[in-house]
């Protein structure tokens, strides 16, 4: 299986149909065996393997098919005692990154009360610095993707007052580069995954208005090569992940249109392997439970049918965020 991208010949044909039953059946069992070389290779990202999953899943209309029980307790046995954070694997340090991953599967199970969601806020608060940026975890990586999440946690457990929202947003735009796109920090390159986290981040904290929307959308639907996939910085090669982190953070902007859907939607359907109905980043590769998600994402953002409706800023079901968001404005 290893071999799988030598064995594809060019000129063979790729697919142009999604089998959704073979892609919910890819999903479901992924990580039924324990054993498997790659589910054990993967334990530092366990909780965001277990979120990539579910949400796919719910996209597709078949949540019932994980046990929501086992994953519960999962969860709850990453929650660090001392600190508040969210670990990917029980005995392993928490980070907000796995953080966010659990807020949003405890979300798409309707479960925020089975862990201490105070300890968390307060987890996710003693990692703001001074300039408004946020650390990962307590080792000091800053990162504008932890900005991201940091912002995602504590609007879906209605926490935000506990952080400085203003400086969060500076620091965002102090990321801001000539070219319209973001970085990971002050000066660093515009990469698609980190303006999905920028543009998201903005959207959250509702400071859209400072985006120069023109320029950054330009930037991004050139991310669109000839074969319909999408790149995620100038000269690099397409990937299915991309569809999602490029067509998202247009989505976001109003700005889907920029691009050529029908083409995208082509080439995601080419990244499906119909050995095991999961998707590769490119035609022909071994496809993850990673680009399974991003490409069912941006199908779902392209109006795919059969397909839940996909929020572009949580990437979690629209229907969950929208009855969390309900919810907390009937709070007040
Ligand atoms: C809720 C969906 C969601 C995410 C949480 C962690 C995070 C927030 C976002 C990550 C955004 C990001 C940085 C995505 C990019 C991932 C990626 C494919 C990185 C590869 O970068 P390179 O440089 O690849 O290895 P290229 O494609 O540039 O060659
Ligand atoms: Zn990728």
């Amino acid at each position: 299986n290893n071999h799988k991208k030598m064995e594809v010949d060019q000129n063979e044909e790729l697919p142009t149909k999604f089998d959704m039953e073979m892609t919910i059946k890819y999903v479901a069992n992924h990580g039924n065996d324990k054993n498997d070389f790659e589910y054990t290779m993967t334990e530092f990202l366990r909780m965001s393997g277990i979120y990539w999953g579910t949400t796919c899943l719910d996209i597709m209309g078949h949540l019932d098919k994980l046990d929501k029980k086992s994953i519960i307790e999962f969860i709850k046995n990453c929650q660090c005692k001392k600190s508040g954070g969210i670990a990917a694997c029980d005995s392993h340090d928490p980070h907000i990154l796995y953080s966010l991953s659990a807020v949003q599967i405890l979300c798409i199970y309707d479960a925020l009360d089975e862990i201490d969601i105070p300890a968390l806020g307060k987890y996710v608060q003693s990692l703001q610095q001074i300039d408004g940026s946020f650390f990962g975890d307590k080792w000091g990586e800053v990162d504008t993707r932890f900005s991201f999440c940091a912002v995602a946690i504590l609007a879906l457990t209605n926490q935000m007052n506990l952080i400085d929202v203003d400086k969060a947003v500076e620091f965002v735009m102090s990321c801001v580069n000539p070219d319209g796109g973001f970085g990971s920090k002050p000066y660093a390159e515009s990469h698609a995954g980190l303006i999905y986290c920028c543009v998201g981040f903005l959207s959250i904290t509702h400071n859209l208005h400072r985006l120069e929307t023109e320029k950054l959308a330009w930037w991004l639907c050139e991310r669109q090569l000839k074969s319909g996939g999408l790149n995620g910085r100038p000269e690099k090669l397409p990937d299915v992940c991309y569809s999602w982190w490029v067509l998202s953070s247009l989505t976001i902007m109003g700005k889907a249109h920029w691009i050529d859907g029908a083409k995208l939607k082509e080439f995601i359907i080419s990244c499906l392997d119909t050995e095991t109905g999961g998707f590769s980043d490119r035609p022909g590769n071994m496809p993850d439970i990673f680009h399974t998600l991003f490409g069912i994402g941006a199908l779902s953002l392209l109006g795919y049918e059969n397909l839940k409706k996909i929020n572009p800023t949580f990437c979690m079901p629209e229907e969950i965020v929208s009855k969390i968001y309900q919810a907390q404005i009937l709070e007040y």
